[in-house]
């Protein structure tokens, strides 16, 4: 694969980002060739760890893997173990994803210090490059797992060490056969003094870039979000016997509930509010038997903090009023609580420069998907970069980014750096 990748060297900076997501396409980076599929501490992850450390060596980066799988690259400063400005991304991915999510943030970040190391100029920081290994949640059932633990937001290590994924395997054992220790888990958060800023850039998507046929925007804040995995509990029985007035369908249920969430997101629209089930399984699965038991994912995010508890309220309050006439239990499970991220108003005032120094708008814009930046919000001022992505689509294979639109990614995230220098001095 290495000898594919020899001739991208020819290639300008953001071409350069998009040929490797392009390569990490495929097998080995990916867990099947069907679709592209990434999940934490697969053995895609394995390889894309290993070509980006050797990337990151070629650009005179050291280069450190931290307990929980974080790959590090660090760009020494003029004065060595200066704070850091961290680059970062993350490089898992949903199922049968798009080559971009995540992956372009962390190549485009690469591009920047290969043009830095190519110019042998230091700066008064070091930087940082990070590839987050978990950020999806598409292997265990929490997100953000390795820019949580950095940002030191993670206190009970015990269950994420005992998370386990859809074959039952723990995650502790996940990290001990990808040659890791658990029980240094905690050993991932870094000192807050020793990150100066955190900077990412990421596909935006969403459709507003393209319809103001803009290449690049800058991120005023990440919306909040709460997942839930939703529980049903019925009574299994014969799809031939039993009559519809005596029966406890969980997977009717759950069909009601889920127009209803619907509804009522649809209702908060206009504040940006969404709502999502995007997962549910049904038990025991078969054509002739009413289903016992169902589970579902439930994942509702707005800008504003208030609005998604109260959403989030309304709609456990609706779906128990449902389960209750319909004779079925229900059980809330909370998986994720992420607050509302503001990005911080000064650096992404410099990306407003570095846009306006090149001739583009400082178009502003926030952000429904989720991001490392929201984590690492905790222990640095971060600001996002959006770069444009065909049709807003994303999580989904036909994700596609226009290398002209990473070139200029690239130019305004070094026009940045040279902004944070002039700010620092
Ligand atoms: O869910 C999100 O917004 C992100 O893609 N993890
Ligand atoms: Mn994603
Ligand atoms: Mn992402």
């Amino acid at each position: 694969m290495e000898t594919a990748l020899s001739n991208i060297e020819v290639l300008s900076p953001g071409a350069r980002a998009v040929a490797r997501c392009d390569i990490f396409g495929k097998p080995p980076y990916s867990e099947t060739p069907a679709m592209l599929t990434r999940r934490f501490l697969t053995p895609a992850h394995t390889a894309a760890i290993a070509s980006l450390q050797r990337w990151m060596r070629k650009a005179d980066m050291s280069v450190t893997l931290d307990p929980l799988g974080n790959l590090i690259g660090r760009y020494e400063g003029s004065t060595a173990g200066a704070p850091a400005l961290v680059i970062g991304s993350h490089i898992d991915t949903v199922r049968d994803a798009g080559r971009y999510d995540g992956a372009l943030g962390v190549m485009l970040g690469l591009s920047c210090i290969e043009q830095l190391a190519a110019a042998k100029r230091r700066l008064p920081f070091a930087i940082e490059l990070v590839a987050f290994g978990d950020e999806e949640g598409s292997r265990f059932p929490s997100a953000m797992i390795g820019s949580r633990a950095m940002a030191g937001l993670i206190s009970d290590y015990a269950s994420i060490a005992a998370l386990e994924d859809e074959d039952g395997v723990m995650l502790a054992d996940a990290l001990e056969r990808f040659g890791l220790d658990p029980a240094s888990m905690s050993g991932t958060a870094r000192a807050p003094e020793s990150v100066l800023a955190y900077l990412e850039a990421h596909i935006e998507q969403g459709p507003q870039l393209e319809a103001e046929d803009l290449a690049l925007g800058v991120v005023t804040g990440i919306a909040a979000q709460l997942r839930f995995r939703v529980s049903f509990t019925g009574t299994a029985g014969h799809a031939g016997t039993t009559p519809m007035g005596l029966r406890q369908d969980a997977l009717a249920c759950a069909a009601e509930a889920i127009l209803s969430i619907e509804e009522m997101a649809r209702q908060q629209a206009v504040h940006g509010a969404v709502a999502t089930v995007g997962s549910i399984e049904a038990k025991p699965g078969a054509a002739n038997v009413i289903a016992g038991e169902t589970g579902m994912s439930l994942d509702i995010r707005a800008l504003d903090g208030t609005l998604r508890d109260e959403m989030a309220r309304r709609m456990m309050s609706c779906i128990t009023d449902i389960a209750a006439r319909r004779n079925v239990g229900v059980e809330f499970e909370q998986l994720q609580d992420l607050p509302p991220s503001p990005c911080d108003p000064a650096l992404s005032g410099l990306l407003e420069e570095a846009l306006g120094e090149m001739g583009l708008p400082p178009f502003r814009l926030a952000s429904g998907a989720g991001h490392d930046a929201a984590a690492l919000a905790a222990i640095a001022p971060m600001a996002m970069l959006f770069i444009r992505c065909a049709g807003g689509i994303s999580h989904n294979p036909a994700e596609a980014v226009d290398p002209a639109d990473a070139d200029l990614a690239v130019e305004a995230m070094l026009r940045f750096i040279d902004r944070l220098e002039a700010s620092t001095a």
